[in-house]
């Protein structure tokens, strides 16, 4: 009744922004991400008889915040198992929380991951993909590794699940994180997007130009078209921060840096380096880039005034079981 999984966060290149009215956490858009390979979480989830309630801890500490999230997911696979048997959750990062990497997306990946594993549920990857959605609609996607697809729902179809759409041996880019602020946004995304579902003038025009613009990318990504993925990718993410600028209150995830690093990366781009940046609801930046050029970019982002430190990685696996405790 015990397991381990590890699983690493993923970044949107069409992003996701705003969900659909009807509950289980269905999103209104469709996206399609990168996952990450160095940076990951590691959750170990013991079923014991003797708790008397669930408990969950991150990193060491326990995290009231979460858990509610992670104490609905096990609630949720629970009922499949028919049981009530609390259990222990202690969940680690490998990676600063403040960096702006969706620690939501990797937790509650690894979590649905190990509780299948430690309650011998052997679900389909699709299936835990649509567990972990209903928790955090970004974790839907780091089931897999690579690139990763979330269609937004079909007519026809019960839940939205992620796919995969390419390995990430088959096309190896590397990502830069600069990291420009550590301090926590004032708007989280959830309740932001239910702001621009209410408020945002833009927000239908946002969903009617999402399925195009998966499928643009999608090609660019089949085709190993990098200027391409670069066009649609950055677009994506202007786009969903026009939205969110346009919500009442107005949305401002950027920091001044935050502007700073992406003119660069546009100079950099014009002056021959395959990078192009994406930035998701908060202020850092990350830059995308062809294999071999992650170091010249971390350099230059690195130099940026504002800029604290940079990470850097590649594209890794999906979600899955690992032996250690
Ligand atoms: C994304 N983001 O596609 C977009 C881009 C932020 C900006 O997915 O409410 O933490 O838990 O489903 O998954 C962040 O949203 O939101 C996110 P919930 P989540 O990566």
């Amino acid at each position: 009744m015990q397991a381990t999984a590890r699983a690493q966060p993923n970044i949107a290149l069409v992003k996701y922004w705003g969900k659909q009215t009807g509950g289980n956490n269905e999103p209104a858009v469709s996206s399609l991400s990168i996952t990450l390979d160095t940076l990951w979480t590691r959750t170990h989830v013991r079923f014991d008889p003797q708790l008397p309630s669930d408990e969950f801890t991150l990193n060491g500490a326990r995290d009231p915040a979460q858990a509610r999230r992670v104490i609905n997911g096990l609630e949720m696979m629970r009922n499949l198992k028919g049981i009530d048997t609390k259990a222990a959750v202690e969940s680690e990062n490998n990676f600063p929380t403040g960096a702006g990497l969706a620690s939501s997306a990797s937790g509650f990946a690894a979590l649905v991951t190990a509780v299948d594993a430690a309650l011998e549920l052997s679900l389909e990857t699709a299936r835990l993909s649509s567990l972990a959605r209903r928790l955090s609609g970004s974790a839907a996607r780091s089931l897999f590794g690579g690139f990763v697809e979330l269609w937004s729902l079909r007519p026809g179809e019960q839940e939205s699940a992620a796919k995969p759409l390419l390995d990430a041996e088959d096309w190896p880019l590397e990502v830069v994180v600069a990291v420009v602020s550590e301090e926590a946004k004032v708007i989280g995304s959830t309740r932001g997007m239910e702001l621009s579902r209410e408020t945002s003038e833009y927000y239908a025009q946002w969903l009617n130009s999402a399925d195009y613009d998966m499928e643009v990318c999608r090609h660019a990504v089949m085709d190993r078209n990098f200027e391409g993925l670069a066009e649609i990718s950055e677009r994506s993410c202007l786009k969903m921060h026009a939205v969110a600028l346009a919500t009442q209150p107005g949305l401002i995830y950027w920091q001044g840096p935050t502007i700073e690093c992406m003119h660069r990366i546009r100079q950099l781009r014009d002056g021959g380096t395959p990078v192009f940046f994406t930035v998701d609801a908060g202020p850092q930046v990350k830059a995308v880039c062809l294999p071999g050029h992650a170091s010249a970019v971390a350099a230059e982002l690195d130099a940026v005034p504002g800029v604290k430190r940079t990470l850097i990685t590649g594209l890794g696996p999906g979600a899955r079981v690992v032996q250690e405790g």
